[in-house]
């Protein structure tokens, strides 16, 4: 159900290349298949495919899709739901070549089924633990994350929630996202909270500019700094930003992480030629690419690759050391990324 119609040989390299992903949304990423288990639990909510989905040469508002991930978490209300869901993911990643794998998911309480955020927390990671013991070759993290349109509150909640689970998560849990529905709400509400979890330790990952109307509340958190952006997307003076907004992202050394398709089929980039990698490669400043939510928009981080090779003319040796270099901005400790680095070596002859 992918977009691209692969040609054997090159997406052999795609899938093969080891990679990592850095921005993925647990809920967004729920494949059709595992959609397809949920909706028979759950036939009252008569999903349809086109519900959950947003399919090749199919564009969206991004309001639009806000509404799907609504839906999804319909679909994924219970415990057993996000065992299932996280377990499929991880599983999904790994098939495609996903190496390393930070997770993030906004922790719901479901009065329905009983489910608390705390629950909802230790269900992902219980997740993670059970993929490991399958021995299965991907080391996964997770980000709690923030949705933005639940307030200062909530968000402070949020950070107390995740300090306790770095602590005792034996270091799955890493950092914070900020996410959600970009038109509500604002950063500097959210600031006291995200100070707080800086200090206490956890990465931020933070949505910035995904939308036009943001770019005072941009300024403001770069001052933080994030340790990574999540799209940026208007931060360019060419699209409405500022030389000041980029001179920070460069000056702090914060990695982007960049989405190609979400932003394509949401319509904040008219089209891939267009899109904001471009100019953050040609500067040589650390961009990953990322798949957002490869369930959402039909993609996976191999399909990812090679639309950033195609659209930019990169060779395999450049996309080589673009996967190797998104290894430089994981959150996992320095150990981590020394054991990635030797993974990449060692399969450098066989895929290259
Ligand atoms: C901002 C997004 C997003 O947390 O329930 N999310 N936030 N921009 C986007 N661009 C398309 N895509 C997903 O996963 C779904 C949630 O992730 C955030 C939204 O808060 C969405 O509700 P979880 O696992």
């Amino acid at each position: 159900a992918l977009d691209l119609e692969m040609d054997g040989e090159e997406s052999v390299f795609y899938r093969q290349l080891p990679k990592v992903e850095l921005h993925a949304h647990l809920n967004g990423s729920v494949s059709f298949q595992t959609i397809e288990k949920l909706s028979k639990q759950k036939p009252h909510l008569n999903i349809e495919r086109s519900m959950t989905a947003i399919g090749k040469g199919q564009r969206r508002t991004l309001d639009e899709c806000f509404q799907v991930f609504k839906i999804i978490h319909q679909l994924v209300d219970a415990e057993e739901d996000i065992l299932m869901v996280a377990k499929d993911v991880i599983t999904e990643f790994a098939a495609d070549g996903v190496k390393y794998l930070e997770l993030r998911s906004t922790p719901r309480e479901e009065k329905t089924t009983g489910l608390t955020k705390k629950r909802y927390i230790e269900t992902v990671l219980n997740a993670i633990q059970q993929c490991k013991n399958e021995e299965l070759d991907i080391d996964v993290r997770f980000l709690v994350a923030i949705d933005r349109r639940n307030g200062a509150e909530v968000a402070m909640e949020t950070v107390k929630l995740a300090e306790e689970f770095m602590l005792s998560s034996d270091g799955l849990v890493v950092g914070l996202d900020l996410s959600g529905d970009p038109t509500v709400g604002h950063g500097r509400d959210l600031l006291p909270a995200l100070r707080r979890a800086k200090n206490s330790g956890l990465k931020l990952s933070l949505h910035l500019s995904e939308v036009p109307s943001q770019l005072e509340e941009t300024d403001l958190l770069l001052e933080l700094p994030p340790d990574r952006i999540g799209h940026g997307t208007f931060l360019l003076p060419e699209v409405g930003g500022s030389k000041s907004l980029v001179d920070k992202v460069v000056k702090n050394h914060i990695p982007l992480e960049l989405c190609l398709t979400s932003n394509v089929k949401g319509q904040t980039v008219p089209a891939y030629s267009n899109h904001h990698f471009k100019y953050w490669y040609q500067l040589g400043h650390p961009c990953v690419i990322c798949t957002d939510d490869k369930g959402v928009f039909c993609t996976d981080l191999s399909q990812e690759y090679q639309l950033a090779a195609s659209t930019f003319g990169l060779s395999r040796e450049a996309v080589w050391t673009l996967s190797q270099q998104a290894i430089d901005c994981i959150f996992a400790q320095d150990g981590v990324k020394q054991q990635l680095r030797h993974k990449w070596a060692g399969m450098k002859s066989q895929v290259l």
